[in-house]
C-alpha cells in the first residue's frame, strides 16, 4: 500500500493513514468464528462487507453524517474522515440474543432497560434498546450501564448517540426485514469531527457488526441460525475443535456455501447484483 502508513489490524480488517485527515479501511476476506480467525479465507467477503457498509452509509445520510469519503474501485477499501472515536460501542438490540439474553436471564434487565417478564431467547423486544458496551482492548466487549456510558462520553453525547443509533437501527431493520433478513442487533461506532459534530464511523450494518438472521427460519425460544456463518459454525462443531486458536481449515463446500450466503445478503439488502457491484462499486452509493 504505497503512500499509506499502517495504523493497525483488526481481526479481519486493516487500517491505514492516507494523510492527517484521511484513513483507508481495507476489508480482508478473513473470517472469524468463536472469536478465532480461521486459516481459510472466504473469497469476496471483504468486498461484500465494504459494499454493504457503503450502501448503508449512503442511505442513512439523512439520519446522520458519516465518515465515508470514497469507495475505491477495488470494491473492498474505503477512504474515510479521521475522527476522534468515542470510547463506547453503540449497540442496539431489537431481539434478545447473545449477552443481552444472558443478562436478561440473570437480572430481567439489559444495560438498565427493564424488560417484560417471560421473554424467550431470540424474542423480538417491544422496542429496540440502546445497550452500550466498553471497547475491550483484550478479550470481549462488556455491556455497561447508561450511567457508566454517560461518565465516559458525557450526558449530551450519550443522548445523541442513543438517538442516532436507535434511528439507524429502526431504518435498517425495517429495510432488511422487508427483504427476508432480521437484524437482531448491531454495533455502531461514532466519532467527533473537527467541528465537534458526532459522525458515524467504522463499518455499519454488516454481518460482522450485526447478527443477521434468515427471516423465513425465525423461531424464537432458542438460538437462531446465523445468516452468513452457520455453515462455518456447523462445520467447526462437527470437527470437535476446542474453539481456541488455531481454528480448523474449511473444506471447499463450506467456503462456497458461506460465500454464497454473503453474496445473497448483499444482493437482498442492496438490490444490486454482486457482479454489477464488482464491475462498478459506485452503484451502491446511488
Ligand atoms: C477505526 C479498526 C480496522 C483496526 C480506529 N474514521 C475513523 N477515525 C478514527 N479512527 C477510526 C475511524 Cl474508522 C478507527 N478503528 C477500528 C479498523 C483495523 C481497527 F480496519 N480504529
Amino acid at each position: 500500500m504505497p503512500d499509506a502508513v499502517h495504523l493497525g489490524s483488526g481481526k479481519v480488517r486493516e487500517l491505514y493513514a492516507l494523510d492527517a485527515g484521511r484513513l483507508l479501511l481495507v476489508a480482508s476476506d478473513r473470517i472469524s468464528t468463536f472469536d478465532v480467525v480461521l486459516p481459510t479465507e472466504i473469497p469476496d467477503k471483504g468486498r461484500v462487507l465494504t459494499g454493504l457498509s457503503a450502501f448503508w452509509f449512503a442511505r442513512t445520510r439523512p439520519i446522520t453524517p458519516n465518515h465515508l469519503l470514497a469507495l475505491r474501485s477495488d470494491a473492498r477499501s474505503t477512504e474515510c474522515r479521521r475522527l476522534t472515536m468515542l470510547p463506547i460501542e453503540c449497540v442496539v438490540r431489537g431481539y434478545l440474543a447473545g449477552s443481552g439474553w444472558k443478562d436478561y436471564q440473570k437480572t430481567g434487565e439489559v444495560c438498565g432497560h427493564r424488560l417484560p417478564p417471560g421473554l424467550r431467547e431470540s424474542d423480538r423486544l417491544p422496542a429496540p434498546i440502546f445497550t452500550p458496551a466498553t471497547k475491550a482492548t483484550s478479550g470481549h466487549d462488556e455491556n455497561i450501564t447508561r450511567e457508566h456510558a454517560v461518565r465516559l462520553v458525557g450526558a449530551e453525547r450519550f443522548a445523541e448517540a442513543e438517538r442516532l443509533s436507535t434511528a439507524l437501527y429502526r431504518f435498517a431493520a425495517e429495510h432488511a426485514s422487508a427483504r427476508g433478513i432480521l437484524i437482531a442487533d448491531t454495533k455502531f461506532e461514532f466519532g467527533v469531527d473537527g467541528d465537534g459534530r458526532l459522525v458515524l464511523g467504522d463499518e455499519a450494518l454488516t454481518p460482522d457488526s450485526s447478527r443477521f438472521w434468515p427471516a423465513d427460519e425465525y423461531t424464537p425460544g432458542g438460538p437462531q441460525p446465523s445468516f452468513d456463518k452457520q455453515f462455518v459454525r456447523d462445520f467447526c462443531e462437527k470437527t470437535g475443535w476446542n474453539k481456541t486458536a488455531p481454528g480448523p481449515a474449511l473444506p471447499p463446500d463450506v467456503v462456497a456455501g458461506t460465500r454464497a450466503r454473503y453474496v445473497e445478503a448483499f444482493e437482498r439488502l442492496t438490490g444490486v447484483p454482486f457482479t454489477r457491484y464488482l464491475a462498478d462499486p459506485q452503484v451502491v452509493l446511488g
